[in-house]
């Protein structure tokens, strides 16, 4: 396969990674455990350094030097975020811990305050534990009840089952933009489109697609989306929630404590405006800091040529993988798709492939990438998964397929 990139996002971009340039076992480093978390630019890096060695202090509260600049710095990363999904307002972003605590803040403020025995909940079997735990705890909580859309014969969101469960009862949705083990992107603005017919609010789980792909909340409509800053170039302890203005203004707070307050008495308090009203205690600061810095690198790239490379490399990926009689990819195989493969081989568990990878230098995931209940749909205990991103190579891409195929007739040989 040919690239259409003579010099490809990877070639671009690669020196801006250190991380890649080792040996592992005595092999160059191939990473393809992208969807579990990405690696870091230098520019993420360095901005973190330049804020501890010139800025840091506690933000929104001192009037010294330190602390305007660490504020500014914070707050300019939020129109940073608010810009990179075209959220309508910076007051739509809420910072949160990664993704997981986002869903949560929305569960607990949101649901408790709205959701009632009999009220419906619509998921779909691919969420990720992170979007279907706290519904369930949820659901214990108020007696509300979860209902799941199925898989399609492609292994695809199901738009029809979807529709026939959508009615007057349905309080809720919330769907995986991306999926992270079937690689699908899901119909989001369609699906927002019907819930909201039912008078339905929706969470779309954007995990997935943020860091790939432009993602537009006003497009979608949309009326909360959850990112984590660690699979978008940014560090870990990093994410985001972004709500619609008059929604985050209905929903009560979440954790309480300091900066989330306007007014404080000994037995009450009044809440400060959004988004501080979500953001008790010192926060993220730097890391909140690395994530505009992570969002401006992204948008240095172009998020439009980083989804066409990366639909370049998976075809490339999807192509060779076909080719391996033993191997079972779970998912739609072409179309628009993410960059990631779940596959199982009949010889090599998935643990001794990613183990025997290892050896070659390749990080691939294995397990059940936290969707278990689907796993079970699929009839996998669990899959190896391979995942690009933007600085991935198509010679990687090879060398994976190559020590694939060796682990195989490895194994085979022992045990066919
Ligand atoms: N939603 C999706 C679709 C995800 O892929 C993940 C993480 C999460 C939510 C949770 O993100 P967190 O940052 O709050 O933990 N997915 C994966 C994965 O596929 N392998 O490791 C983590």
């Amino acid at each position: 396969m040919t690239f259409t990139q003579e010099r490809t996002l990877a070639t671009q971009t690669r020196a801006d990674f250190p991380i890649l340039d080792q040996e592992i076992h005595g092999k160059p480093l191939i990473y393809l455990d992208n969807a579990a978390s990405s690696q870091k630019p230098l520019a993420v890096l360095e901005a973190l350094h330049y804020y501890y060695t010139h800025d840091h202090a506690n933000v929104h509260r001192g009037v010294h030097t330190l602390s305007s600049r660490a504020t500014d710095a914070y707050e300019g990363a939020r129109d940073k975020v608010a810009a990179f999904i075209n959220a309508a307002s910076r007051q739509e972003i809420v910072y949160t811990r990664n993704a997981t605590e986002a869903i949560n803040l929305v569960a607990y403020a949101w649901g408790n305050a709205n959701l009632k025995s009999g009220d419906e909940v619509i998921l779909s079997v691919m969420e990720h534990h992170s979007n279907l735990i706290p519904w369930q705890l949820l659901a214990q909580r108020t007696g509300a009840v979860l209902k799941f859309v199925q898989l399609s014969e492609t292994q695809e969101f199901d738009l029809e089952h979807y529709k026939s469960l959508l009615s007057a009862k349905t309080k809720l949705v919330a769907i995986v933009h991306v999926s992270n083990t079937l690689g699908c992107i899901n119909p989001v603005e369609e699906i927002v489109r019907l819930a909201h017919q039912q008078g339905a609010r929706v969470l779309i789980d954007a995990c997935q697609s943020v860091p790939h792909m432009s993602v537009d909340v006003q497009a979608i409509d949309c009326d909360w989306l959850v990112a984590s800053g660690h699979k978008m170039c940014a560090p870990t302890g990093i994410g985001f929630l972004y709500g619609k203005l008059d929604v985050l203004r209905s929903m009560p707070p979440f954790l309480g404590g300091g900066e989330m307050i306007a007014d404080v008495f000994l037995d009450r308090a009044t809440y400060a405006d959004l988004p501080y009203k979500f953001e008790a205690g010192t926060p993220a600061i730097a890391e909140a800091v690395a994530l505009g810095a992570a969002v401006d690198y992204l948008n240095s790239l172009g998020m439009d040529n980083i989804h066409a490379y990366e639909q370049e490399l998976t075809t490339h990926l999807f192509q060779q993988l076909k080719q391996i009689p033993e191997v079972q990819i779970y998912g739609a195989q072409s179309g628009d798709r993410a960059g990631l493969a779940a596959f199982t081989t009949g010889a090599v568990h998935p643990h001794d492939l990613s183990t025997i990878l290892d050896q070659a230098g390749i990080a691939i995931r294995a397990g059940h990438h936290c969707t278990q209940p689907l796993h079970r749909i699929l009839k996998a205990q669990s899959t190896a998964r391979a995942s690009v991103y933007f600085y991935n190579t198509p010679e990687e891409i090879d060398a994976f397929i190559l020590a694939l195929k060796e682990a195989i007739e490895f194994f085979g040989g022992i045990f066919g």
